[in-house]
C-alpha cells in the first residue's frame, strides 16, 4: 500500500506524524502497518540567503519526521543556537531578521554544495533524508520535492512610498519580516508555469493506493504543488481515491497564513468554501472526499451536494493519537 501526501510545512507535516503513527499500529482501516508513504513536498517557500538555498517546507517535513524539529517555534532545529545569526547581524549583514540557527546551517551548507555541483534538488533531499528519514524504519517516508526548478511564492502589499501604492516581497519575507501582519493582495509564484514535476512525483500520485490533501495551506502549499504543471493533473487522474483535510476550523485558520492567502485569491476562509475551491473530481477538481472539523459539520450537505463525500470529525492535531485519528477517518471517508 502507497500513500502519497503534498504537503506544505508544519500543518503537512504533524499530519504525516500521526498518519506514519496510525499505520505503523494498525489503526487506519484497510491499511497494512507496511504501507509506505511518499510526500510531495513543497518548494515554493525556498529562498537563497546568505548564499544559500534554504527550502522550509521540505526541512519541516523532514525534521518533524526525523524527531529534530524544535515544535514550540514550529520550524527549525531543537536544541537550536544562534550564534551564526549573531555574528551575521554585528557585521551588518542584511536580513539577518531571518533566523538561520548553527545546526540547521549544516542541512543548508551540504544542500547547496549539492546544488553547485550538479545534484538536482530531489537527489539532495534524497541525500539530507538518509540521516533524518532511515529507510529501515518502521513506517518507511520518502520527501520528494515537487520540483527541481526553481520556483518562488512572492506577495505584492500595500507600501503608501511606492508609485504603485503596493510592493512585492519574497513570501519568507512577508511571513517573517511582515509577521504576515499586512494584507496580501496578489501572490506571484515565480517560476510556477515553467517548472515540472522532480522525477518520480507523478508516478507517486497516478500509482498510489490513496492520495492525501493534509492540513497544509491550501494556497501557497497545497496549491503550488498542484499548480506545477502535471501534477493537478495526476492528481485528477490517478485511480487513487483523492481525500482532502480542511486547514480551516470554525471560520479560522489554526496558525500560519491561510486567511491571508485565501483572502489574496478571492476565496472564503471556511472549510466548505475550501472544500469547493479544491473541487469535486466528478467536476474538474481534485478531490473525492473532504474531512471538516465538528465546528464546521453544517458543512457537510453542502459540500455532498457539491459532489464530494464529506464528515465531520475532530481535526485539532493535539498529539500523534489525535492525528492518527484523523488519518483513519479520512481513509474510512473514501474507502
Ligand atoms: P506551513 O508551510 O508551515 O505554513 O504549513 P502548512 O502549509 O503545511 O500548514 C499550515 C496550515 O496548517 C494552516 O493553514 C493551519 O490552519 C493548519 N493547521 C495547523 N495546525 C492544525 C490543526 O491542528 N488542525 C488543522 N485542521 N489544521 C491545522
Ligand atoms: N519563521 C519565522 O517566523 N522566523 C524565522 O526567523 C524563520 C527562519 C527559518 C529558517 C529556516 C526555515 O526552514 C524556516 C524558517 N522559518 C522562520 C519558517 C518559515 O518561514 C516557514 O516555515 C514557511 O516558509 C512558511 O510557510
Ligand atoms: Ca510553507
Amino acid at each position: 500500500r502507497q500513500i502519497t501526501v503534498l504537503s506544505g510545512g508544519t500543518g503537512g507535516a504533524k499530519f504525516i506524524r500521526g498518519l506514519r503513527h496510525g499505520i505503523v499500529s494498525g489503526t487506519l482501516p484497510g491499511v497494512p502497518t507496511d504501507a509506505e508513504v511518499t510526500v510531495v513536498g513543497n518548494t515554493a517557500d525556498d529562498w537563497w540567503i546568505h548564499g544559500l538555498k534554504v527550502c522550509p517546507d521540505l526541512d519541516t517535513v523532514m525534521y518533524t519526521l526525523g524527531d529534530g524539529l524544535d515544535t514550540d517555534r514550529g520550524w527549525g532545529r531543537r536544541g537550536e543556537t544562534w550564534h551564526l545569526n549573531e555574528e551575521l547581524a554585528a557585521y551588518g549583514v542584511d536580513r539577518t531578521w531571518f533566523g538561520l540557527g548553527d545546526r540547521d546551517l549544516a542541512t543548508h551548507l551540504v544542500r547547496t554544495e549539492m546544488l553547485e555541483a550538479g545534484y538536482p534538488l530531489s537527489q539532495v533531499t534524497e541525500a539530507l533524508c538518509r540521516r533524518w528519514l532511515p529507510d529501515d524504519a518502521a513506517g518507511r517516508v520518502r520527501l520528494l520535492p515537487m520540483t527541481d526548478d526553481r520556483v518562488e511564492t512572492h506577495v505584492a502589499v500595500p507600501d503608501p512610498e511606492a508609485p504603485s501604492g503596493r510592493r512585492v516581497v519574497h513570501l519568507q519575507e512577508y511571513w517573517v519580516r511582515l509577521r504576515g501582519e499586512v494584507p496580501a493582495e496578489t501572490v506571484v509564484v515565480v517560476g510556477q508555469d515553467d517548472c515540472s514535476p522532480a522525477p518520480g512525483v507523478v508516478e507517486a500520485i497516478t500509482g498510489a493506493d490513496l492520495v492525501v490533501l493534509p492540513p497544509s495551506n491550501p494556497v501557497v502549499s497545497v496549491g503550488t504543488i498542484l499548480g506545477v504543471p502535471g501534477i493537478r493533473d495526476a492528481v485528477a487522474a490517478t485511480t487513487a481515491p483523492v481525500v482532502g483535510v480542511s486547514p480551516i476550523v470554525g471560520g479560522r485558520h489554526v496558525r500560519g497564513m491561510a486567511q491571508q492567502m485565501l483572502a489574496a485569491i478571492g476565496v472564503e476562509v471556511s472549510a466548505e468554501a475550501v472544500g469547493r475551491h479544491y473541487g469535486s473530481r466528478r467536476a474538474e477538481g481534485v478531490l473525492d472526499g473532504w474531512l471538516v472539523d465538528e465546528a464546521d459539520a453544517g458543512a457537510v450537505a453542502g459540500l455532498q451536494q457539491a459532489g464530494l463525500r464529506a464528515a465531520a470529525v475532530p481535526l485539532m492535531m493535539t498529539d500523534d493519537d489525535a492525528t492518527a485519528a484523523m488519518a483513519a477517518a479520512a481513509v474510512e471517508l473514501v474507502r
